[in-house]
């Protein structure tokens, strides 16, 4: 039977933002950061990279929903790695990427500074994003939980970090850094089927239980980090984990690895590994096809209530509540 204890466990457990306000409950909740470095970060014995961190770190912490991003000003040892990284990455991408980035690139050089000279301010591309598909940028001081990073795409928002990889190896980071934010994942939120796609995900992702928090996180794993899809006769790769790497994005592409199709119930209990190339990607018809699958697939996955969300008001409106 179920005592009051049960009832109040199952409470908590069942809450979830309902307002995008509420992600401001979840900036203290990081799992790790740049004041804790392990030991084998290229930062951990470099006391200038650590103090730089916390002080960028100090301003994700202070962001409130409403306030305007606070703008950086990158040292020129910054603005060089950042260079580094753009360039080899420009290069990659011209026949690897997929044509919906390839479409947004310049849009993001035109409106938001984007250049090997300039890291471009989240607070300019949070704005273009807006127009564009009513996404935003929020700062977030280091990686947030499964649960609390993919409910903020229910709202449209991404949680993305302000600072940049150590200057010592610009091709290499444990951990996501501007150059992954802004070069992986944003351009594709400007696109409307990828970033209704991406709000799919966290819809089912509110209230939702450990196993299937686990499977929609495993699903982002597969398709927002390291998605291909078919473009033409060939395919392309979508993923920021692809599109921000120097080595796999070759590899995603060659004979090397497997490559099916994208199938959400397949994709949720794949196993992979996190610090070496994939052995098995998953390729999608298009955004508006894996959209769909993901919207049914979620439909799909058991929750005692269900949900709508109302743009206008940017809440979450609760139906049949039980
Ligand atoms: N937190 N800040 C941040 N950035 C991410 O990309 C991120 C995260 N937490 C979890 C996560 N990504 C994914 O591995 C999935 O669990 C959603
Ligand atoms: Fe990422």
């Amino acid at each position: 039977g179920s005592t009051p204890g049960d009832l109040v466990e199952q409470r908590q457990s069942a809450w979830f933002p309902r307002r995008k306000q509420d992600l401001d409950l979840f900036a203290e909740r990081v799992l790790s950061y740049g004041a804790e470095l392990d030991s084998d970060h290229p930062g951990f014995t470099d006391d200038t990279y650590r103090a730089r961190r916390a002080a960028i770190t100090k301003l994700a912490r202070e962001y409130r929903t409403g306030m305007p991003l606070a703008r950086i000003v990158y040292t020129a040892e910054e603005i060089a790695t950042w260079g580094q990284v753009y360039q080899k990455l420009e290069e990659l991408h011209f026949d690897k990427a997929c044509r919906e980035y390839q479409y947004i690139k310049p849009l993001l050089v035109a409106n938001c500074g984007y250049g090997p000279d300039n890291i471009p301010q989240l607070e300019d591309i949070s704005r273009f994003l807006k127009e564009c598909t009513g996404f935003t940028l929020r700062p977030v001081m280091g990686l947030l939980s499964s649960r609390d990073f993919l409910n903020a795409l229910a709202f449209r928002v991404f949680f993305s970090t302000q600072y940049i990889r150590h200057s010592s190896n610009p091709f290499y980071t444990p951990e996501p850094d501007v150059c992954h934010e802004l070069l992986g994942h944003v351009p594709l939120f400007a696109d409307p089927d990828f970033a209704d796609f991406s709000q799919e995900i966290g819809l089912a992702s509110l209230g939702a239980s450990e196993e299937d928090i686990k499977k929609l996180a495993t699903i982002y794993w597969f398709t927002v980090e390291f998605g291909l899809c078919k473009q033409g006769n060939g395919v392309k790769a979508f993923g920021a984990g692809l599109l921000s790497s120097f080595g796999e994005l070759d590899y995603c592409l060659s004979d090397k690895p497997q490559r099916v199709r994208f199938d959400p119930e397949k994709a949720a209990v794949q196993d992979y590994p996190i610090t070496e190339y994939q052995p098995i990607y998953f390729v999608a018809d298009s955004f508006k096809v894996m959209k769909e699958q993901v919207r049914s697939y979620a439909n799909r996955l058991s929750r005692p209530f269900s949900l709508r969300y109302n743009a206008y008001t940017e809440t979450i409106e609760v139906l049949d509540e039980k």
